[in-house]
Formats: C-alpha cells, structure tokens, sequence
C-alpha cells in the first residue's frame, strides 16, 4: 500500500470558509483521499499531537487554538505522501512560503497556517492512527490512476 499522511484543515481554514480549497489543491495533485471527518480536537488528543513542542514557548497557545473551533481531518494516500503534501503546503511561516504553496497563497502568520500536514512517513503513521481507526480508513481503486502514475 502507498504512504498514508495526516491532513488537518485547523480552525482557520475551517473558518474562513477554505476546507473546499484545500482538498481541491490536494486532489488536483493527485493524492488520494482514504478517510475524512469534521471533529473538535479534544484538549487530551491536541497534546498528544503535538507532543513533539511540548517545551516550546507556543506550545499552550498552538493546544488553544488547535481546539478553539472544528477542524477537518483527511489522510491522503500517494507515494511519498507526507513529502508531497508538505510541499504542497509550503513552510511552517506563511510569510516566508511561496506563491502556489497553500500557506504561501492563503496565509501571512506562523500562528494561523491554516493548515497541518505530517512531517516524515513516520509523523504521519502515528498522525494517522491518532485521528483515525482503523475503520474510517478506505481502501479503493480509482480509475484514473494510471494517468497520474506510470
Ligand atoms: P509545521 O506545522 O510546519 O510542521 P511545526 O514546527 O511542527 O510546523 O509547528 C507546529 C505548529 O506550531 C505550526 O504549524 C504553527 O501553527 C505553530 N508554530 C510553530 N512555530 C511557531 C511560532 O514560532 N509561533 C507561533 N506558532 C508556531
Ligand atoms: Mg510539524
């Protein structure tokens, strides 16, 4: 099976009305999307994914905002999932993404990126199966696959 990724609309996205636009920007890609839900992040499951900045200084204010208002969670399936989506996504400071790169298009502040995406296969199997069991994940053939990989 391909590399499975985790893709979280945040709040902002969800607020500013851009969930459309970034699922639009990932299947036009061509990754394909295997599982999907509208959630509210649970303080206990925000610090569980974001266990990695514990110690930073934004850590309290990225659980805060991450559980403010719904988010989208996806996970998207392609060959090297999680390297595609985070450029897709462009970097972690909106302001310093380029043009044609979700954040670089949609965004100007590191603390409102509207989007996450997970940073390495490894991210993104932990990622996954924290927002997701293992039911809510599908498995099915598209037909136009061949014309998007050889
Ligand atoms: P990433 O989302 O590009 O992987 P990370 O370094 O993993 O970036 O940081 C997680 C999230 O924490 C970022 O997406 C951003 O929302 C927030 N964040 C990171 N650095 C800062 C900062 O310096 N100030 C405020 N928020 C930050
Ligand atoms: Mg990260």
């Amino acid at each position: 099976m391909a590399e499975r990724t985790l893709v979280l609309v945040k709040p902002d996205g969800v607020q500013r009305g851009l969930v459309g636009e970034v699922i639009t920007r990932l299947e036009r890609r061509g990754l394909k999307l295997v599982g999907m839900k509208l959630m509210q992040v649970s303080d206990e499951l925000a610090r569980q994914h974001y266990g990695e900045h514990v110690d930073r200084p934004f850590f309290g204010g990225l659980v805060q905002f991450i559980t403010s208002s719904p988010i989208v969670a996806m996970a998207w399936e392609a060959n090297n999932a999680a390297e595609i989506v985070r450029s897709t996504m462009g970097q972690t400071n909106p302001a310093n993404s380029p043009a044609g790169t979700i954040r670089g298009d949609l965004g100007i502040d590191i603390g409102r990126n509207l989007v996450h995406g997970s940073d390495s296969p490894e991210s993104a199997e932990r990622e996954v199966n924290l927002f997701f069991r293992p039911e809510e994940l599908l498995s099915y053939e598209r037909a136009m696959e061949p014309w998007i990989v050889e």
